[in-house]
């Protein structure tokens, strides 16, 4: 029994992978060409349903009702299909390629609607080959098709799960035929900057979101949220962590560094940053395993663990807010823990968790300022603090020994619901399924 997490490795069933990408691209360029536009490009989006992967319902070009093409893992066809009751199937099996099943596909929808043009060329991939003159992917082995479908049902479940608390805007679950993935937008109601001018930065990426970080510490240091990639100091490595790699630190110069960008500013008046950790005993009493301050007035936010096992924060502005906890919390025995604090500016509350559970709570006196001087500072480390005695702050010897995993920080407080529904899911892969 696979339990829902079949074991499917990246290298052993990527040509079946890229023939499944390649089918989806064909319903998203259907939706490109067919649906209203939608701020961040939400109509191209198309979705996980119980059969596989279907476009929402489209607008026939003829007027005549609604289009939905299926990319159907169950009977392994391309099914096209009109809201008068017509049906067209191609079928995806024996290993028919790509470029045969797009043209077909084409001809069914021309067949049902009329003609309907796409770009055929495929978006976000490693190879250009227009996808219907596509003869290089034909793979399709059923096994791994049934594998990858269990899995993604999973995940899409599990980020069913972390957005069902949010109370802003958020996008349903989306299945993103570019990246061939799954994923959940929450926007805080802001506008953005777009990190670059790229056809799909410019529409996508102008609408502020609430997480503005994401360092997996699979094998780099790079932020798989908005780029704020980092850069492994003084000899971090990766060891096995709770979601396949983590930041291994020695305690002695290793560290993080992220230096900054415009998408850390979006932190203004709240912040929450979550992190897993498996540390141990920090040499020197303190281990600090999140900074973003300025070195010199200690403005910003931070989140360190001491060799007794207290866990703080600071939260400082005009005078300094230290929120601990009552009691001894991390254990240094091999186990991991998940760590949120959550900090609000406009409440004036600090919140640390441990594995889901609020732990300590504190209003601070007088609104801390995270976007006053606080914006002066440059760099965000992983594995140490900032401290005064150099502007970028070396930080004496806080350095923080063991392992930390998955670190993220949202520009926002998130609710207790919401961290919860983090430490649940990140047992399981903290949203990323693991294929
Ligand atoms: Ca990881
Ligand atoms: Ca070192």
């Amino acid at each position: 029994m696979s339990h829902g997490w079949p074991a499917l490795p990246y290298e052993s069933w990527q040509p079946t992978r890229d023939t499944l990408h390649s089918h989806t691209q064909v319903l998203g360029k259907l939706a490109a060409a067919l649906a209203r536009p939608e701020p961040q490009l939400q109509h191209t989006a198309l979705r996980l349903t119980a059969r596989g992967w279907e476009t929402q319902p489209l607008p026939t070009p003829d007027r005549s009702g609604a289009l939905v093409v299926t990319v159907d893992l169950h009977t392994y066809e391309t099914v096209v299909e009109h809201s008068d009751g017509r049906t067209r199937r191609i079928a995806l099996t024996p290993d028919r390629a790509v470029g045969v099943v797009t043209r077909e596909v084409l001809a069914a929808v021309g067949d049902l609607v009329g003609p309907v043009t796409i770009n055929p060329t495929p978006q976000e991939t490693t190879w250009s080959t227009p996808l219907d003159e596509d003869t290089d992917h034909a793979t399709f082995d059923t096994a791994q098709v049934d594998a990858y479908f269990e899995a993604a049902t999973q995940a899409a479940l599990v980020l069913a799960e972390v957005r069902a608390p949010y109370r802003g805007r958020s996008t349903p679950v989306n299945a993103w035929w570019g990246a061939f993935d799954l994923s959940v937008g929450l926007f805080s109601g802001r506008p953005a900057q777009p990190t670059s001018n790229d056809f799909i930065m410019r529409n996508s990426g102008d609408a502020e979101q609430v997480a503005v970080g994401w360092w997996p510490g699979d094998a780099s240091a790079n932020d798989i949220q908005l780029g704020s990639n980092g850069i492994p100091m003084n000899g971090v490595s990766f060891a096995s962590g709770l979601v396949r790699q983590a930041f291994s630190l020695d305690g002695m110069d290793d560290f993080v560094d992220v230096p900054d960008t415009p998408a850390l500013h979006a932190i203004t008046t709240a912040v929450t940053v979550d992190a897993w950790v498996n540390p141990q005993r920090p040499p020197d009493g303190e281990g600090w395993i999140f900074a973003r301050r300025d070195p010199l007035v200690s403005e910003g936010i931070s989140l360190a663990i001491n060799g007794d096992g207290f866990l703080t924060t600071a939260l400082q502005a005009d005078s300094v807010s230290d929120l601990a906890s009552a009691d001894p919390v991390i254990q240094f025995n091999g186990e991991w823990k998940h760590l949120a604090v959550t900090a609000d500016t406009t409440t004036g509350h600090v919140r640390l968790y441990l594995d889901g559970q609020p732990l300590a709570m504190q209003v601070v006196s007088g609104p801390p300022n995270l976007g006053g001087r606080f914006a002066d500072v440059t760099h965000l480390f992983i594995g140490q603090r900032q401290g005064s005695d150099t502007p970028e702050g070396q930080g004496g010897s806080l350095h923080y020994k063991g392992l930390i995993d998955e670190v993220e920080v949202y520009n926002r407080a998130l609710s207790a619901a919401e961290i919860q529904a983090i430490f649940k899911v990140g047992r399981r892969g903290k949203c990323k399924p693991s294929f």
